[in-house]
């Protein structure tokens, strides 16, 4: 039979809240072909320790100016479009915006734009944006990075310094389990911190993890016990990680990561030499920016040190981009690489990230933003594009939305589920 193609009807935007209480776009799209239809919606997040090199989130004028670039730019062009075509799609953003950082539409006005299309796309069809996305044998289902205590730019002063202590079920052979695993950790965590905090009134940063007045190291021993305890507890290996989110402490002029809340200061030889006794003596899974976004040496270095027995993950680092992934390659400077759609602006840009990330071997790692909404696209395309880790936090709705989606995926896609391969 004959299907006539499906073009782009409708494009429609608007302001919403995010988890912080600041706006956001959200963009519904109408795809069809006179016989069938779908719609679908996408929104965008935001970042609170966003890197140097990431698209421009919103144009001067807010996300009120993207709405208004959207409706007058954007959606005239984009009507009429073949819906398949992701790559036009995503080019016409582009060319509409015509600068190199998504500065005048926004990047986020970008981003929920080309995942709108998509979704709608997956619905008229009739399948899910991971099987679209990522074809009939996409059925790997990522292992959920939860994030359990934080700091660092995401709480208050009196919080860790170091932005986030993650728990990873990485024995788990289910997602459910994965999911779950976290879940436990982030309660045993809080059990833990009263042990250690008699004045923890039970705080949360950005992302839901617990926020209480300790220091980087005792935080880190309160996120090991607890992720010990339910390995313990429910049969499998739960491994301890951090987001040191380095860029945030590091002070440019003086050269030196500033740890204000443990008054200590650590040049770029002595915050190597920390990250490898915290991996050593934590049998750490993940580190995140170890190091600040322009140290690519520092990294390479620390990837040599301990990369054998630890990923080294570089976010503000590679923002996404395809060229500065490509660079961090060839200087050895990770074994994983952070994923946010939102760093870079649109699908296609976002798919040739992973591409170039898997061309090296290393982890993509699918990430949601610490400013969140219910939006479980992440969801699917870790699916799609065989991410083995997404990082999508532990607990709190508009960070559920993502695990429970990965939840259903795996009921989905039934005996042929399977947990990624690291
Ligand atoms: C990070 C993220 C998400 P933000 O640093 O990895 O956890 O935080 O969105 O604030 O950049
Ligand atoms: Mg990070």
């Amino acid at each position: 039979m004959w299907l006539q193609k499906l073009v782009v009807k409708k494009l429609t935007t608007r302001k919403i809240l995010d988890s912080r209480g600041n706006p956001t776009i959200e963009v519904d799209v109408v795809v069809g072909n006179g016989k069938i239809v779908g719609t679908g919606r996408a929104a965008a997040p935001s970042g609170a320790s966003t890197g140097k090199h990431e698209v421009v989130a919103f144009p001067e004028g807010g996300p009120d100016a993207s709405i208004d670039i959207l409706k007058r730019s954007v959606a005239p062009k984009l009507v009429g479009m073949a819906a398949e075509k992701q790559r036009d799609i995503d080019s016409l953003l582009h060319e509409l915006d015509g600068t190199f950082n998504f500065s005048k539409i926004g990047g986020n006005a970008a981003v929920a734009t080309s995942m709108a299309v998509a979704k709608a796309t997956a619905a008229a069809l009739g399948i899910p944006l991971y099987r679209y996305l990522g074809g009939d044998d996409a059925c790997s289902l990522p292992y959920p990075i939860g994030n359990v205590l934080g700091g660092g730019a995401h709480a208050g002063r009196m919080a860790p310094d170091i932005q986030e202590f993650i728990s990873v079920g990485i024995g788990a052979e289910r997602v459910i389990g994965a999911v779950f695993a976290n879940a436990k950790v982030h309660k045993k965590v809080k059990a833990e911190i009263e042990k250690r905090d008699k004045t923890f009134t039970g705080g949360k940063g950005d992302e839901g993890a617990w926020a209480p007045n300790l220091d980087s190291l005792q935080a880190m021993e309160v996120v090991s016990e607890a992720c010990k305890q339910v390995g313990q507890e429910l049969g499998f290996e739960v491994r301890p990680a951090i987001d040191i989110a380095a860029s945030s402490l590091y002070d440019e002029e003086k050269k030196k990561y500033i740890y204000q809340r443990e008054g200590k200061a650590r040049e770029g030889g002595e915050q190597i030499d920390f990250v490898v006794d915290l991996v050593k003596n934590y049998k750490l899974f993940y580190v995140e920016d170890p190091l600040h976004e322009e140290d690519f040496e520092g990294f390479a270095e620390l990837t040599r040190k301990v990369g054998k027995d630890c990923l080294i993950c570089g976010d503000d680092i590679f923002v996404t981009n395809v060229e500065r992934i490509e660079r961090g390659m060839k200087t050895g400077s990770a074994n994983a690489v952070l994923i946010k759609p939102n760093q870079i602006g649109t699908l296609s840009d976002t798919a040739a990230a992973v591409r170039i990330t898997k061309e090296h071997n290393c982890v993509p790692t699918i990430s949601h933003r610490s400013g969140e909404t219910p939006d479980e696209t992440i969801a699917h395309l870790a699916v799609a594009w065989r991410c083995p880790l997404i990082k999508t936090g532990a607990v709190g709705g508009e960070r559920i939305a993502k695990l429970n989606e990965l939840i259903r995926i795996e009921e989905e896609l039934g005996s042929k589920a399977k947990m990624g391969r690291l």
